[in-house]
């Protein structure tokens, strides 16, 4: 290999040495990971569902939640494992917003029962 081919593939490394570091130091990621470590799951107790449609009504009322990321709902099981941010709400304002919002009563499970 010539000094010149060699220079030419160290500069080409050194280039993607430099993106792999700026990448993952970009903002939005850095919000993920913030977003991420103040996630917390709860358990609510649904009453009432019957079928898939009662399940889209209450994920629906728990995804209205500012600060709810995820909903998983069981008609079958009657419960609802919401995933949200503790910075920005709570399971039972979260309980409430199903109640209110899909007209099935849901409770807060303590995370003890699961
Ligand atoms: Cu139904």
């Amino acid at each position: 290999m010539s000094v010149k081919s060699m220079l030419a593939v160290t500069a080409v490394l050194a280039g993607v040495g430099v993106a792999g570091i700026m990448w993952p130091a970009a903002t939005p990621q850095a919000q993920v990971a913030e977003q991420s470590a103040r996630a917390e799951t709860c358990w609510l107790k649904v009453s009432g569902m019957t079928c898939a449609g009662c399940e889209a009504a209450v994920r629906m009322a728990a995804k209205k939640v500012d600060g709810v990321t995820d909903v998983v709902v069981s008609h079958k099981t009657g419960r609802a494992d919401v995933t949200y941010d503790r910075a920005k709400t709570t399971p039972s304002a979260i309980a409430k917003a199903i109640t209110d919002g899909s007209g099935f009563k849901a409770d807060v499970e303590s995370k003890k029962d699961q």
